[in-house]
């Protein structure tokens, strides 16, 4: 059985390096969720940007800000209070690990934030070729991608030093779970570090004349799609180790969760072609070869769905729930700690069928490149990830600067989640219609002029302007919330909740914390599934005939 409770409060210092990535992340909400605001607006046709401000330098700032700056800086502020209170306070070298990472990472933001306010970097949150940003732009992602690095680098030497004083004992669970995610961050960002260090930051100083766009965007999807894991990963954090408590229960298996992790680490990185379906200069074999892997990468979702329904399931039986579905009523509906992270889970249901459509081969011929897919990235992310992550905010801000979540404000919480779940159903459910629709992604309905009136979409995309609105006023009273946990709310204790193991999970096997034999598998896995791929797109490139050049 799992030692969950080494320390029941973080830190002081250690919660100072958390909160800083906290504070990050909620200042990358509110003006990222600004931008996706005037997005469906001008996507609705109703709507000009002022100033000449363009629509894809809007969408930069959206996806860029909430997708890589809001997504970091959370997961690292909760992780290293997840370490720090479940192996125990780092020392003074691993916290200054955690330092540099921090302002590594921060000045790295700025740096790319002021290029695409200038309308420098207008290349959306993908960056790939042939969209070429300032150097300094690609100069600043590389050292956020560094910083987090050397920020991780922090927390797993934590983890190792708990293992080395308790020999032979199972680590505890949410100091493993951040372990595998780090290392799944490390291992998917080599791919956009070469890319990024070999081809976009030389060719835009001038020092190449041109790179293989096809060679950028497979090593951009080789991160891409274990990007969308790293962000999942916390969240699955909360829902496996948190919840549970939360409700009163206990981790229904040590050993599935586990594996679960250990699966999404293998088979997260070997998938990124499904992106790339519909790219010529890819053989089909290898694209169908990574859907299977895809399919593969479902599973550990699958389990956890189960987990959880059990989770949920026996400790609405321990408190006297009869029938077939009398236990669900014992749920604790009024804690906005439970409830926004369960409207994440319910959101996760169809935004995760949706995904097996995606990577249905044949199916993804009709949805690439519409605004299916973003719909489906924002049940999947905007909905089942963040809403996690904002259900931990409010409990996990007051416990590191020492306030209480308070009845309003709690009450104000489920208000932001109620309010979510409204908005986000208007709006991805309109996505996906007017994504069979045919309508495309990323477009400024702008340039198509009166014209754009002929199209049939068009109502879904109003109706994608009212459920943004939505949300964004969801943002409002979550960064008012926030705001309050921080430096308003009375002080006092507030819970990190760690639910033990269920004592008939029985014993966890050690080859479920034996690194060295998965990462193995990892390594076989991506060398199996992109080498062939890799190298025919390198020997078929035009360029790649000149030597070197192909870079
Ligand atoms: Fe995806 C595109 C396939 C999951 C994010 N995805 C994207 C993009 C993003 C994204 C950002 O194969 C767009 C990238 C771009 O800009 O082009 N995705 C999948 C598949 C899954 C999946 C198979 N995606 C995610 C997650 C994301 C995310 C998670 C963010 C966090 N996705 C694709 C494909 C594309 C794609 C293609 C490319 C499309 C194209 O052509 O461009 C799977 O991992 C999903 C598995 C999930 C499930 C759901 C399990 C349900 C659970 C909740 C249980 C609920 C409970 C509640 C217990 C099978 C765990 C209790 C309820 C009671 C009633 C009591």
């Amino acid at each position: 059985m799992s030692l969950n409770n080494a320390m029941t409060k973080v830190d002081r210092r250690d919660a100072k390096l958390a909160l800083a990535h906290v504070y990050v992340a909620f200042i990358a909400l509110l003006l990222g969720g600004l931008a996706g605001l005037l997005q469906v607006f001008v996507r609705s046709g109703q709507f000009k940007l002022p100033a000449g401000i363009g629509y894809y330098q809007v969408l930069t700032v959206h996806g860029v800000l909430l997708g890589l700056i809001l997504t970091t800086f959370f997961i690292f502020g909760f992780q290293i209070a997840g370490v720090s209170r479940t192996s125990g306070t780092f020392t003074d070298k691993q916290r200054l690990l955690g330092w540099i990472g921090f302002w590594l990472m921060t000045i790295g933001t700025v740096a790319a934030a002021v290029m695409v306010l200038l309308n420098k970097a207008t290349v959306l949150y993908t960056f790939y070729a042939p969209l070429q940003a300032h150097w300094i732009f690609y100069l600043g992602l590389t050292l956020v991608v560094v910083g987090s690095w050397i920020g991780s680098a922090g927390q797993i030497l934590r983890y190792v030093q708990w293992r080395k004083e308790h020999k032979g004992q199972t680590s505890p669970l949410l100091s493993f779970m951040v372990v595998v995610n780090n290392l799944l961050w490390f291992v998917a960002s080599l791919g956009v570090a070469v890319s990024v260090l070999f081809q976009l930051l030389p060719w835009s100083l001038g020092l190449i004349e041109r790179v293989d766009v096809l060679l950028s965007r497979t090593l951009f999807w080789y991160f891409g799609h274990a990007l969308v894991y790293f962000w999942l990963l916390p969240a699955y954090m909360v829902w496996y180790v948190v919840i549970p408590k939360v409700i009163g229960g206990k981790v229904f298996s040590d050993s599935l969760a586990r594996l679960s992790f250990m699966l999404f680490l293998i088979f997260s990185v070997p998938v990124g072609l499904h992106h790339q379906l519909t790219e010529p200069g890819i053989d089909t074999t290898w694209k169908f070869i990574q859907v299977v892997l895809t399919m593969a990468v479902v599973v550990p979702s699958l389990m956890t769905a189960f987990s959880l329904f059990a989770t949920f399931e026996l400790r609405g039986r321990e408190l006297g729930g009869k029938g077939l579905f009398g236990w669900f009523k014992k749920l604790p509906w009024k804690d906005a700690r439970f409830i926004v992270p369960f409207i994440g889970m319910l959101a996760f249901i169809p935004g995760g069928a949706g995904g097996i459509v995606n990577a249905s081969y044949q199916m993804n011929q009709l949805i690439h490149n519409t605004i299916w897919v973003p719909g489906h990235f924002h049940l999947t992310f905007a909905s089942a990830v963040v809403l996690t992550y904002f259900g931990a905010a409010f409990w996990l801000i007051p416990h590191l600067t020492g306030r209480k979540l308070t009845k309003s404000l709690n009450s104000l919480g489920i208000v932001s989640g109620v309010l979510w779940a409204v908005g986000m159903t208007i709006m991805s459910t309109a996505m996906h219609i007017a994504g069979l629709l045919g309508a495309p992604r990323r477009s400024d309905y702008s340039e198509y002029g009166g014209a754009q009136q002929a199209y049939d979409w068009i109502p879904y995309q109003i109706a994608q302007a009212v459920g943004g609105t939505i949300l964004f006023i969801a943002i409002l009273v979550i960064t008012y919330v926030v705001i309050k946990l921080a430096w308003f709310a009375p002080k006092g204790e507030e819970e990190f909740p760690i639910a033990s193991i269920h004592e008939s999970s029985g014993p966890t096997p050690p080859m479920l914390e034996n690194f060295k034999v998965w990462l193995v598998i990892l390594v076989a896995l991506i060398i199996f599934a992109y080498t062939i791929p890799i190298f025919d797109i390198i020997s078929n490139s035009p360029a790649g005939s000149k030597g070197f050049k192909f870079w």
